[in-house]
């Protein structure tokens, strides 16, 4: 994919942590399927080939079930049901230059951006080698820490503005990565990092 297919994102409600009012999802289609927007944000194209990224996506997670039930697979967090998530934001990355940072359930979008089967495979398969990204891969491995992706993806868009480079990083995480983030010591960690950057650039 060499160009940003949403050119224009979507405005999308911003819930506050602590609020009393649920999040308003946002919604392309209604309960029965139809548009429940004006216009479609995508062309037929662009589903499709999303919608391909989706499905392929779902029968790597369903394969990887069947070969967890047999005792042949380690870890297992599948994404089923929510390949649109990963897809829908790496649809929206130049694959050439931005980055995507996954937790543990974003196979189809981590295929999406680049990501072979083999090397997706080996990690679940638990071989170290699932963990090499290859050059030119803008991916980190997946995370089984929950949480732990958070200060990477942080440090890497810091590193990218301090240096100039135009580059954006999408990072997945669920709602207990939250209150990880929140409670334990990522937040420390991310402290510590960013008052030695600063003292580092204040030096
Ligand atoms: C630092 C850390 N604490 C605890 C766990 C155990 N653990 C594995 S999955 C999980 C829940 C994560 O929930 P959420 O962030 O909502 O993502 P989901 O798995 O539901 O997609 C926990 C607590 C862990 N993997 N890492």
């Amino acid at each position: 994919m060499d160009a940003p297919i949403l050119q224009q994102a979507p405005k999308y409600p911003v819930f506050t942590l602590g609020s009393d009012s649920p999040p308003t999802p946002y919604q392309l289609l209604d309960p029965d399927g139809a548009l429940a927007v004006p216009a479609a944000p995508l062309g037929d194209t662009e589903a499709l080939a999303a919608l391909r990224a989706m499905l392929l996506g779902r029968r790597f997670d369903e394969r990887c079930v069947n070969l967890h039930r047999r005792g042949l697979m380690v870890t297992l967090a599948p994404g089923i049901g929510q390949e649109a998530c990963s897809v829908g934001s790496v649809l929206a990355l130049d694959r050439s230059r931005d980055y995507f940072v996954p937790q543990y359930r974003e196979a189809a979008g981590q295929l999406l951006h680049g990501l072979s089967l083999r090397q997706a495979f080996l990690w679940h398969m638990g071989s170290p080698l699932g963990f090499h990204i290859p050059p030119g891969l803008c991916m980190l491995p997946f995370q089984a820490a929950v949480a732990g992706q958070l200060p990477h993806a942080v440090g890497l868009a810091w590193g990218f503005r301090l240096q100039d480079q135009n580059r954006v990083v999408v990072v997945h995480f669920g709602q207990v990565n939250v209150y990880n983030l929140l409670l334990y010591d990522k937040v420390l960690v991310t402290r510590q990092a960013m008052l030695a950057l600063q003292e580092r650039l204040t030096a």
